[in-house]
């Protein structure tokens, strides 16, 4: 971890960071319950344990008034209809926000609160999205060959949640309906009021 100001590039093609502390995988078995279609999840692990994505990041201590910063990195696919996406998670520490800026590809970020408002918004280069605080996200790759690429930044002190959409889902999934992508509802996803 840098004890002195520091800078790094994100260059294209790939935007990897020129240094970073930490490289996260994460592959297709960790998104078992995920999506939908259960039967396309199974017999595609069968043949490869796909990665999905990847993340790059840089340390800073996780307390308030740090930054934590990165580089996440959807490839292109899908799983039956449903766009190759990371696993999505509140923040622990609800009321705290987080900054995405993306530098490559196509996608969406699959947002909703904890009272089941829900929002999806376009990522393409050049576009900043804010998602604000007690907002749920999950990044969805929705282009056809090209990795999705986004810078994102949100305060040390948030931490994760990833039981509560693991256990429940987003409410809304994104797929591919005659060669363009959809929002549909998710069979799974109950009122937060109606769960046990
Ligand atoms: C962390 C931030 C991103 C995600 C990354 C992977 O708060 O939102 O760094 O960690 O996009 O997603 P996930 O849901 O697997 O953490
Ligand atoms: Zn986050």
């Amino acid at each position: 971890m840098k004890d002195v100001p520091y800078t790094f590039q994100l260059e294209p093609p790939d935007f990897i960071p020129s240094t970073y502390d930490n490289h996260i995988q994460r592959r297709l078995s960790a998104m078992r319950g995920q999506y939908a279609d259960e039967a396309a999840l199974a017999q595609m692990l069968e043949q490869e344990d796909t990665l999905l994505y990847d993340v790059y990041e840089l340390r800073r201590p996780e307390i308030a008034g740090e930054i934590l910063h990165g580089i996440s990195i959807v490839h292109p696919g899908k799983v039956g209809d449903e766009y190759f996406m990371t696993k999505g998670h509140f923040h622990s520490v609800l009321e705290t926000a987080e900054i995405y800026y993306c530098l490559k590809g196509q996608g969406v970020m699959v947002m909703e609160t904890p009272e089941g408002e829900w929002a999806v918004e376009a990522l393409y280069p050049g576009r900043v999205l804010y998602v604000l605080p007690r907002w749920a996200h999950r990044s969805v790759n929705t282009g056809c060959e090209e990795d999705l690429v986004t810078f994102f930044a949100y305060p040390g002190n948030a931490g994760h949640d990833y039981g509560t959409i693991e256990t429940h889902g987003f409410r809304k999934l994104v797929v591919e309906r005659d060669g363009q992508m959809a929002i549909v509802d998710n069979p799974r996803w109950q009122p937060p009021s109606s769960r046990a």
